[in-house]
């Protein structure tokens, strides 16, 4: 559920006997191409998006971190400088796994947390959990900043994009890459973000989205996921194995022009996932110039080939995302496909804007007929990154 700002205040306030310090908030985000390719070194293209966290947060006298939300009544606390035993002892469990490994790995990357004051933390968000658009990242990034700015201590917002994976890998025990922190904590309006997840050079690609006359409509097929166990984890190992294999570190190294090497020495389940990796991150330097050369009319089939790619290669996707996607392209979709770590969560196709409501009112019909649980639907616009958007100016 979702509260105004001043709610939020409200119940921080009755939560705490005080007001927060401010209120930071970050977004959730929707990856427009470059899938499995950040944990590679590759490439990815993702945007922030108009759904969001909120954390309200105040300092306390002690040396304690309690976090709260609005959509779980219990509080949770540590002691600050106990994180790590906590942590070592498989403590930190459920959501709460999100802001308090933040906190533990601003500590592992500096933050000297047996001095720090403590932290009231209340969030609240507008993310989808379990759709793909990464709730999590929207979680770390907005208590990432908020404590960077009320303990001054003074990281960037790439090295927050790194606190929250570190605590994600960590704490929450998911083997996630760069990627999601990246867009939260960098997003721009109307703008993609296109990352080197290799040297982490970040740059800002205009989308223009809405001179095109073309929406962004996520398909949620409220089929949950998980990056904590199973198939993500399974096809992060077979990428590893099939760099190993191919004489390189990462498959950041392996081109498309390799590709012909790699069938001859890979068995062909290991040679499909390496090929996905490949032909991705050629991908988003194609959806790259594309947009920047031509706008957004032009990147319908490179968002078709990767979804082709996920399904019959990288194998993530499920019938409710092939579904989606197929239904999206017959009805005047630009281009579709599945976002995120997949084995559920979303789909996203490009639309224009006059044949949003045909394509939405298809793809219900579509789950009806096949008697897959009803989707949810919804477009979503590229936005600004993480912010504070109550109390005294972020420090930068
Ligand atoms: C999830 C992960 F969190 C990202 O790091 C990325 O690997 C993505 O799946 C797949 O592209 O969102």
């Amino acid at each position: 559920m979702s509260t105004t700002e001043h709610d939020l205040i409200t119940n921080f306030t009755e939560l705490t006997g005080h007001a927060p310090e401010g209120i930071w908030s970050a977004p959730g985000r929707v990856n427009l191409i470059g899938e499995h390719t950040d944990y590679n070194e590759g490439f990815v293209l993702p945007f922030a998006i108009d759904r969001r966290t909120r954390a309200a947060v105040g300092l306390r006298a002690d040396g304690t971190i309690r976090v709260t939300s609005t959509f779980d009544d219990t509080s949770v606390q540590f002691e600050l400088a106990a994180l790590d035993a906590a942590r070592a002892a498989g403590e930190i469990t459920g959501w709460s796994a999100y802001p308090l490994g933040v906190a533990w790995a601003l500590g592992q990357h500096g933050a000297d947390l047996s001095r720090v004051s403590g932290v009231d933390i209340l969030i609240d968000s507008t993310v989808p959990v379990g759709a793909g658009l990464s709730s999590s990242a929207a979680i770390e990034s907005s208590v990432a900043l908020a404590l960077n700015d009320l303990w001054s201590l003074g990281f960037t917002r790439e090295k927050l994009a790194k606190v929250g994976q570190l605590a994600e890998n960590e704490v929450v025990g998911a083997p996630t890459g760069i990627m999601d922190q990246s867009a939260s904590l960098l997003g721009a309006t109307d703008s993609a973000v296109f990352l080197d997840c290799r040297s982490l050079d970040a740059e800002v690609v205009p989308l223009g989205l809405a001179k095109a006359e073309l929406s962004i409509l996520v398909m949620d097929t409220r089929v949950s996921h998980s990056h904590a166990t199973g198939g993500y984890s399974e096809r992060r190992a077979a990428c590893e194995a099939g760099a190993a294999a191919m004489g390189a570190s990462s498959l950041r190294d392996v081109n498309v022009t390799d590709l012909d090497r790699a069938k001859e020495l890979l068995d062909d389940v290991s040679y499909r996932r390496v090929r996905h990796v490949v032909t991705e991150n050629q991908r988003v330097l194609d959806t790259v110039r594309a947009l920047n050369d031509e706008g957004p009319l032009a990147i319908g089939a490179l968002l078709d080939a990767s979804h082709v790619s996920m399904r019959d290669d990288f194998e993530i996707s499920i019938p409710e995302l092939d579904l989606a996607v197929e239904t999206a392209r017959d009805n005047g979709a630009i281009g579709a496909r599945m976002t995120g770590g997949g084995f559920g969560g979303a789909a996203i196709a490009l639309v224009p804007h006059a044949l949003v409501t045909t394509v939405e009112t298809a793809v219900h019909a579509a789950f009806a007929a096949a008697g897959f649980t009803a989707p949810v639907t919804f477009t979503v616009t590229p936005s600004r990154g993480a912010e504070r958007t109550s109390g005294t100016a972020t420090k930068k």
